[in-house]
């Protein structure tokens, strides 16, 4: 038998989160035809996955919303000013519909492979359903989006039930009357602890970082607050755009904390723990650039835990003390360290007493074994690379992204790979993507890609590629943002460091409203880092 005939498209778009909806809906129109290849069943992407119990956005719903359609602004209804997953996912479903975009995305379908053919100009790309080929291949396969489970021995022999937060079944989980553990204490954790507590019989949380966490003040929206943000949506996120790190709208800090009286720094603290979220880390302009400026936000945190939980053996180990506060993704909780008082909660200092293995039982530790009837996997994502390289593409002359990315992602603008033409990434590392709110970065790449493409449509260019010096320049640049601040300072995932082997090298580019400028630049030079070419390779046949 000889093999099915591929698919053939303009352009083929891998993802149907946030990122994969709007690129499909702007590949159309401009006339192009775009197919979507999605494994879940159904569109939203990290909010198709993520169905632990508490998951919720920690940007206002308000602002964690697209920006490019007025009319989705004008008639969506967020509940909450923190919406709880089933709504964000229920939005990602309603944008899906409004745009008719479904009749372009093959779901449960998996891309597995995809390979540059030189010679024809083309993505041949291998899905769970069949070939497919096209000359653009546009990976939206999300930062966060493969789960990692932690190599722990023993793991596959638990006889209990397992779950994973990124992979949580959509019947969802009855814990009533359950023994159950929960290993990792990251945003994902910190949102499922209090709603697993309620229902549990016993919660044990194994914690071997602490991590800080900042009150959400979630509440009901108000049509009042709804109006006044319609109002002037359009206004409010340009601003944030031209002028924030994280395009996030807030007040903007005055000053250096080392400037601030005592006063003056309890005062503006504690007005942004009462007002809740991440805005916290916007109290003052030196927080994340200066040692002892961030001791001072670490240790109001700090003490705002050993107020808040009630046994002070349990508050100490609760205490992040050993990387700056900022310099992993800050947490946003509803009662997390409440929940802690409760007498059916503890917590295991992994950090004490190692965990040895998980065995047919239950979990082991260097203190003995603790038998459970479900154990809770919050262990976090290969981030920013990891569901890229799950496909791993190969470019040109057979060369494979994991080797090209060896030592280390290395991205144009976070944008194009060098010997990878006409594949573009979605908040690929070396772009602002994860220190921001992600739609904003989304749309902004979105956008770049469709101008790229307009370029290469208007001068009859067929291909387009990222330079390698300015590809060089760009990840050092990357770099230097990162070493000037305190961010390569913590073990996190923005550094590769929580997947054992990965390269430990700072991934997004610090501050969008600073990469928007940078980007608008190289626009008005014609973008000088990216070649186009119409036979073979580009950098043979420059095309302007
Ligand atoms: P995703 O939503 O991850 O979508 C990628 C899609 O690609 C997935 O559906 C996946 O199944 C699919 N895919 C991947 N590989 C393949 C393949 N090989 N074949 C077929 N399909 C594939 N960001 C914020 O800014 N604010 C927040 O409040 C916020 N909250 C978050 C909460 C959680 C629990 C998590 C995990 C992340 C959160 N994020 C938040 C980050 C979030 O990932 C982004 O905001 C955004 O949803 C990413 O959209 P995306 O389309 O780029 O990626
Ligand atoms: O994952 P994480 P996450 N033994 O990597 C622990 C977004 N998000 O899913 O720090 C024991 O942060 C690990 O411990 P350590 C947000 O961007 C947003 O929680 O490596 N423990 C850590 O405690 C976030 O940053 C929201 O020592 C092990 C935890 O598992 C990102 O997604 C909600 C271990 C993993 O934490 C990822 O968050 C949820 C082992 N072998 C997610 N391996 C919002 O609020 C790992 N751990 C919007």
């Amino acid at each position: 038998m000889s093999d099915p005939k591929p698919a053939r498209f303009d352009a083929i778009v891998v993802g149907a989160g946030f990122a994969g909806l709007y690129m499909l809906h702007r590949l159309r129109g401009m006339g192009l035809n775009a197919h979507v290849y999605e494994r879940a069943e159904g569109v939203g992407g990290t909010w198709w996955w993520n169905r632990y119990p508490g998951a919720r956005c920690d940007v206002e719903s308000l602002q964690y919303s697209y920006s490019w359609d007025p009319e989705l602004e004008r008639d969506w209804t967020w509940s909450e000013k923190y919406a709880a997953q089933p709504e964000i996912q229920a939005y990602a479903e309603f944008v899906a519909e409004r745009h008719d975009l479904k009749r372009d995305i093959s779901f449960s379908t998996s891309v597995e492979a995809a390979e540059w053919d030189d010679a024809a100009g083309l993505w041949r790309v291998r899905t769970s359903a069949g070939p497919a080929e096209a000359p653009q291949l546009i990976l939206a396969t999300g930062c966060l989006s493969s789960t990692s489970m932690p190599d722990i021995p023993g793991r596959e022999d638990f006889r209990g039930e397992t779950y994973h937060t990124g992979l949580w079944p959509h019947e969802g989980v009855d814990f009533t009357g359950k023994k159950v553990a929960i290993i990792g204490t990251g945003s994902s954790a910190i949102q499922a602890i209090p709603i697993i507590a309620a229902q549990a019989k016993e919660l044990v949380v194994h914690q071997r970082t602490p991590n800080f966490s900042i009150p959400a003040r979630n509440a009901r929206l108000t049509d009042a607050q709804r109006e006044a943000w319609r109002a002037r949506s359009q206004e409010r996120r340009a601003w944030a755009r031209a002028n924030t790190r994280n395009a996030i709208v807030t007040t903007l800090p005055e000053k250096p904390v080392l400037e601030a009286t005592p006063e003056e720094r309890e005062a503006e603290f504690t007005r942004r723990w009462e007002t809740g979220g991440i805005t916290f880390s916007a109290a003052f302009n030196d927080l994340a650039l200066d040692e002892e400026a961030n001791a001072y936000a670490a240790e109001f945190v700090r003490e705002r835990i050993r107020e808040i939980v009630k046994d002070p053996e349990t508050a100490e180990a609760l205490c992040p003390k050993d990387y700056p506060i900022f310099t992993k993704r800050i947490c946003v909780d509803t009662d997390y360290f409440e929940t802690f008082n409760l007498p059916h909660v503890r917590l295991v200092n992994l950090r004490e007493t190692p965990l040895e293995t998980v065995t047919e039982a239950g979990v082991r530790t260097s203190a003995g074994e603790e038998a459970y009837d479900a154990i809770v996997y919050a262990t976090g994502f290969d981030a920013m690379t990891g569901a890229i390289l799950n496909i791993d593409p190969v470019g040109k002359g057979g060369r494979r992204m994991s080797e090209a990315w060896a030592e280390g992602p290395k991205a144009y603008l976070g944008l194009m790979t060098a010997g990878f033409p006409n594949l573009f990434l979605i908040t690929g590392p070396g772009s602002p993507s994860v220190l921001t709110n992600m739609i904003v970065s989304i749309e902004h790449h979105v956008d770049m890609i469709c101008e790229q493409l307009s370029r290469m449509q208007a001068r009859g260019a067929t291909r387009l590629e990222a330079q390698p010096e300015e590809q060089e320049a760009w990840v050092a640049h990357v770099n230097a943002r990162a070493s000037a601040t305190l961010y390569p300072r913590a073990a996190s995932w923005y550094m590769g460091a929580n997947i054992p082997g990965k390269p430990r090298v700072f991934m997004p580019y610090i501050g969008q409203d600073e990469y928007r400028r940078k980007v608008a630049e190289l626009a008005a030079k014609d973008w000088p880092g990216l070649s186009m070419g119409k036979g073979r390779a580009a950098s043979d046949a420059a095309a302007g």
